[in-house]
């Protein structure tokens, strides 16, 4: 495969780093990279001057490359000029990292939520897959028999689509019953989060020691996993991995992953994973952030974790997000360092979000009166005809529960 990186002006992330990123994700589908180039956006139109292209172009040829990846996402049509100009197939970004997600997906969810997002990606490109077919139309205005091939084939498309969604939207309510399950039994959810390959993984291997696929590739992880952990106080909390954020993730995978990633807004903690050795790592935990907003989750309280801190000494940056942020630890997560640190922080962190919670709680629902006694401080307590009015001090993890428990069951 050949490279081309688009410089951007304005761009956090600078085109040759980008462009790293990307022979990575191609590694990661098993492909060599011969060799790569940055172009400079040519006029208003044009992506890159035709000029350029055809160098390009041969310049893969000379390196034997069949494969021109251009590190942006294409439509159908700058696709199919790319590989008229550079006589080469031509791929983009997006489909780079969607094929990666192909190959990883394990779970009957995982490889749903795949096979959307491809099939999104897909059939507004549709046209420029077959445009022999559509070119066999004759004159203006005629359907020839390649459009309504096309035809054909989109409305197949768009079938498989609604059952998908359809599938996606069973497996869903799945979820749900099982979060719902979750809840009765409340205890803190912990969300592990981050950039891809930042040690989300080994980190979750290390706090429940529990076997789940660690690799040194790119979006190793698809589908969330949940165990429980018990702090250094004998608090259980319990502890989800999720899959890996990356720039630009492109938003057919976003959408589609939607009610995966649900998870990390339901998070009553989220740990932000960073590889702390990643020499743009500063930008990753942006991008994290970045991510974390368009999700919804923005408002979630954030504990973060400099991981891989056996492979760097600190540099001063490290020191001053951990010296400016008092919510973050540093670990190796391979080595182990750090990690009953990060372990106690866990539970400062979870102590620290105690809230005041007034409610009228039903006696038919006594369980959630033996619960605000266990695990908080109540301040006031007023016996009425059919329920206990209650004040009473609590960490809001356990405040929301109790509230949502009384909106669930109606008094
Ligand atoms: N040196 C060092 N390597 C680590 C550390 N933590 C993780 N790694 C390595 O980093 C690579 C990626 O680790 P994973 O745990 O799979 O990363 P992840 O964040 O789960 O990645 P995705 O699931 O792909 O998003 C593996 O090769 C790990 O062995 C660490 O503390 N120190
Ligand atoms: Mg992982």
């Amino acid at each position: 495969m050949f490279l081309v990186g688009i410089e951007k002006a304005g761009s956090a992330w600078p085109a040759a780093d980008s462009l790293e990123e990307l022979a990575e994700l191609c590694r990661t589908l098993g492909a060599e990279v011969a060799g790569s180039a940055v172009a400079r956006r040519a006029a208003a139109g044009q992506m890159v001057g035709e000029g350029k292209l055809r160098e390009f172009g041969q310049e893969a040829g000379e390196l034997g490359a069949p494969i021109i990846v251009f590190d942006t996402e294409l439509t159908g049509s700058q696709q199919r000029k790319l590989e008229a100009a550079t006589g080469r197939q031509v791929l983009d970004r997006t489909q780079v990292i969607l094929d990666i997600f192909a190959h990883r997906a394990r779970t009957r969810e995982g490889k749903l939520q795949v096979e959307l997002a491809r099939l999104s990606y897909l059939l507004p490109r549709l046209a420029g897959r077959w445009p022999e077919l559509s070119r066999l139309g004759g004159g203006i205005g005629t359907r020839g028999p390649g459009e309504a091939k096309l035809e054909v084939e989109r409305r197949r498309l768009r079938r498989r689509l609604g059952e998908l969604r359809r599938e996606i939207d069973q497996v869903r309510r799945h979820r749900e019953l099982l979060r719902a399950g979750r809840r009765a039994v409340p205890f803190p959810l912990l969300v592990l989060i981050g950039y891809t390959n930042a040690g989300k993984s080994t980190l979750f291997n290390g706090l429940t020691a529990a076997a789940v696929a660690v690799e040194d590739r790119l979006f190793a992880t698809l589908d969330p996993t949940t165990r429980a952990v018990v702090l250094p106080n004998r608090q259980r909390v319990l502890l989800t991995d999720t899959v890996g954020f990356i720039q630009r993730l492109p938003t057919q995978l976003v959408a589609a992953f939607r009610a995966t990633l649900e998870e990390v807004r339901e998070g009553d903690l989220l740990l932000h994973v960073i590889d702390a050795s990643h020499p743009r790592w500063l930008e990753q935990a942006a991008t994290v952030k970045e991510i974390l907003a368009e999700l919804g989750a923005a408002d979630r309280p954030v504990l973060r974790v400099l991981n891989k801190t056996d492979r760097v000494p600190l540099d001063e940056h490290h020191l001053a997000a951990l010296e400016t942020d008092r919510q973050a630890v540093a670990v190796s997560a391979l080595t182990g360092r750090g990690l009953d640190r990060l372990l106690e922080q866990v539970a400062v962190e979870l102590a620290a979000t105690r809230c005041r919670l007034a409610v009228s709680i039903p006696y038919h629902q006594g369980d959630l009166l033996t619960l605000v006694h266990d695990k908080g401080q109540v301040l006031r307590e007023d016996y009425g005809e059919e329920s206990v009015a209650v004040e009473v001090e609590i960490e809001s993890v356990w405040a929301e529960r109790v509230k949502r428990r009384l909106r669930e069951v109606p008094g």
